[in-house]
């Protein structure tokens, strides 16, 4: 089933290092048999081997081991330095030194893509490949405190967006795009986070079995804060944790990652106070769950509607104190809501009775907005840290850790956010990847046997909109009438997208498994039914203006610059955008960044749903590699060509190796590359001759001409080596 290497005379130092009896082999490129089987069976040689890295070219095939004293883990970086991919083993640092290595002889921004499920390793692969470009970039100093700043901010981010989930003990609760900012000589000068739809329901409700944000227990494992914030150390004392029945988890230490946070804010320079601040409103996040209401009966006979009171006023007494809010006005805010009608003089202004589900959803949105805008504080307190503040930002790179595609027993807005984020990340790696690729080859007139892959066009524009009207828009639609049900919803989805192939709801699909506010969307990597139940309030994602209100009378120093723009919020006369417009939004900028740089990826692949040490299911395993697309990413490769350059190009940087050519070549750039090639005696097979360019077949071929260059040129040798896309 696995190939032997083609072998060439070209590169005996590299065939050497890399090939190890036993081991399968380095690259799929090298596959014979480029099938599903095939590809399957060289990925689980190796990962029983421990060697969790396997490229495809230049992307690299991570699958998670679930263990972490493997040799690959303990490899030198040292050993990475200045080599092309194809000399030494697949690691992400050979694909971390090729990204910089590019992007200082290109002097292009690059990114690296980092896909894969739940739990697949993504947020691993990032801080791997960000220790590495903190090893091999440039040092001084300055240099050195911006790493430092770097690396630290990965402690903090994790402990308020991450989250134990079923599916990973770790899970990124949101979406990160790091950014790190380079002169043109590798010297990293700065940075900045950008951050993506963070899920702000986790913390008033979420599976059995998962947990809140890390900080919360964090917290709580710290005797010397507790009494300070009217907390004790049990987490089962508060609501909003103990709905999920899970406190701890056996892989993670609350206290140590606490002083780990700790000591990351610490070498950031954060002021300690600021922390004090921050931890004060966690608190009251907490003591906000502990809000409980009932019927006050009394009152609702009196005003013949649904009245709630507050059980016990010690909690909403906890919240005011931290918060440095009124209690009155905080207990009015929770209970009540005011309706404003007419305008200017004939304004006015009802008190409307909230019942008891009204008033646990106004509850909890506090709670949510609150935790929010922390998180937001805190990438923003990360980024001020990292600013550019010397030299010029001339180059950067970018780190994508972004949600993996999800699929839960009920699948809400932020699964649908988050899915449709994939599928984004899945056209530009199809664009990127497979379709400009093949469209070259065409262009350059290449014999070319076209390689099929499934295109998720039409479950984007199913989504956003394009041609014609998306799920987004119509959701937004919805949103707009007040009184529009989650059965509204689904049935106006199904007037427009009933038949089409990528949706299902019940009446369209007489499905028996779909309730009436249920959906289906058939995704590139399966189908999802997505419950529409709260669609429309996570969508509108509107704090009631008495809770605005409330906020804006804080005295609290962070709260009060939290709420910053709540007096625009509450005047602003047009209809504030929705969480689904924005994120849209935020998607598609983001898609646009990326399609500037030249991109680098990590597919990463989940061996295992019971996050047992190297073990494959193989089940699990096959269904990813098929949604990944990665056998026709093989195929691409394999079939096309690992190399590219102008004849002009070519003839300049090769005249050198032979006598025809060298010095002077007076025929036709095209004649000059040709000559030079058979000159070198180069079987034909391993290359063709475009319009305008030069197709390499193989990177042998490529190394070989490389290192014949710098045998020619022996003076200049170890330049090339270290800069060999510059020359
Ligand atoms: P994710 O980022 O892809 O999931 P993580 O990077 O958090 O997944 O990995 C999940 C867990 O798997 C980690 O906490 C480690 O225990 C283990 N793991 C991952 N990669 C490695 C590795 N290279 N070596 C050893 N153990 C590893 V999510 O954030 O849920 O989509 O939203
Ligand atoms: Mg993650």
């Amino acid at each position: 089933m696995l190939a032997t290497c083609r072998t060439t005379t070209h590169s005996p130092a590299m065939t050497a290092s890399m090939f190890r009896e036993g081991e399968g082999l380095f690259d799929f490129t090298l596959l014979d048999d480029v099938s599903h089987r095939g590809f399957m069976d060289n990925l689980e040689l190796r990962f029983q081997k421990g060697l969790i890295y396997t490229n495809v070219g230049e992307q690299v095939v991570s699958v998670n081991p679930f263990k972490r004293d493997l040799p690959v883990a303990t490899v030198s970086m040292d050993d990475y330095r200045n080599k092309f991919m194809y000399e030494v083993q697949p690691h992400v640092y050979a694909l971390a030194e090729d990204t910089f290595r590019s992007m200082i002889n290109s002097k292009r921004d690059q990114c690296v893509i980092i896909t894969g499920e739940s739990g697949a390793g993504k947020t691993e692969a990032s801080k791997i490949f960000m220790r590495y470009i903190a090893h091999v970039s440039a040092a001084s100093a300055e240099a050195d405190a911006i790493k430092e700043r770097l690396l630290q901010s990965n402690p903090i981010l994790e402990a308020f967006g991450n989250a134990k989930t079923l599916r990973n003990d770790n899970s990124s609760r949101f979406g990160k795009y790091m950014q790190l900012d380079f002169d043109y000589a590798g010297t990293p000068l700065g940075g900045q986070i950008s951050q993506y739809l963070l899920e702000k329901s986790r913390v008033v409700t979420r599976a059995d079995g998962e947990r809140s944000f890390h900080i919360f227990y964090q917290i709580l494992s710290q005797p010397s804060l507790l009494s300070s914030l009217g907390l004790v150390a049990d987490p089962s004392q508060y609501q909003y944790l103990s709905l999920s029945s899970c406190y701890t988890v056996n892989t993670i230490n609350d206290g140590k990652d606490y002083n780990e946070v700790v000591q990351a804010m610490q070498t950031l320079g954060w002021a300690r106070a600021d922390f004090g601040y921050v931890t004060q409103i966690l608190a009251a996040v907490l003591h906000l769950g502990n809000v409980q209401y009932r019927e006050d009966v009394a009152k609702s006979q009196q005003t013949n509607t649904d009245c709630v009171e507050i059980v016990d006023k010690s909690a909403v007494s906890a919240v005011a104190k931290l918060l440095q809010i009124s209690p009155a006005v905080l207990n009015a805010a929770l209970t009540t809501r005011t309706i404003t009608t007419g305008f200017g003089a004939r304004k006015n202004e009802i008190t409307v009775q909230l019942d008891l589900a009204q008033a646990v959803f106004t509850r909890d949105a506090l709670a949510k907005e609150l935790y929010h805008r922390v998180f937001g504080w805190v990438v923003e307190r990360l980024n001020d840290k990292l600013k550019v503040t010397s030299g010029y930002s001339q180059v950067r790179i970018g780190v994508l850790d972004i949600y993996g595609f999800e699929i839960f027993e009920v699948n809400s807005f932020e699964q649908f956010c988050i899915n449709y984020c994939n599928e984004k990340l899945q056209q530009l790696f199809i664009n990127n990847v497979l379709r400009s690729e093949q469209e070259e080859y065409l262009r350059e007139g290449i014999e070319w046997t076209e390689i099929d892959y499934f295109d998720n066009q039409p479950i984007i524009s199913l989504i956003e909109g394009q041609r014609r009207i998306g799920l987004i828009p119509l959701l937004d639609e919805a949103c707009l009438v007040g009184q529009s049900t989650p059965r509204d919803l689904v049935d106006k989805f199904t007037n427009s997208f009933g038949t089409h192939d990528h949706f299902d709801t019940a009446s369209s699909s007489r499905d028996r498994h779909l309730g009436p506010s249920d959906f289906r969307i058939h995704h590139y990597a399966g189908q999802v039914v997505y419950s529409a139940e709260l669609f429309l309030e996570k969508n509108r994602d509107q704090l009631n203006v008495d809770l605005i209100q409330a906020c804006l009378g804080s005295k609290h120093r962070l709260v009060t610059y939290l709420f910053r723009d709540a007096d625009k919020l509450l005047n602003n006369k047009k209809r504030p955008e929705t969480a689904g417009f924005q994120f849209k939004r935020a998607v598609c900028d983001l898609i646009s960044t990326l399609q500037q740089c030249e991109p680098h990826y990590i597919r990463c692949i989940k061996s295992n749903d019971l996050k047992r040490a190297l073990y494959m299911n193989r089940e699990r395993v096959d269904h990813q590699i098929v949604y990944l697309n990665l056998v026709e990413t093989v195929r691409v490769r394999k079939a096309g060509f690992c190399q590219r350059m102008h004849f002009a190009n070519f003839l300049r940087r090769y005249k050198l190796l032979t006598t025809s050519t060298w010095p002077n070549w007076y025929g036709s750039d095209y004649d000059g590359t040709l000559q030079i090639l058979n000159d070198l005696g180069i079987d034909p097979a391993e290359y063709r001759m475009g319009k305008t360019k030069v197709f390499i077949k193989d990177a042998k071929l490529f190394l070989y001409l490389e290192t014949t260059r710098a045998q020619v040129m022996p003076d200049i040798a170890i330049i090339i080596q270290k800069n060999w896309r510059a020359f």
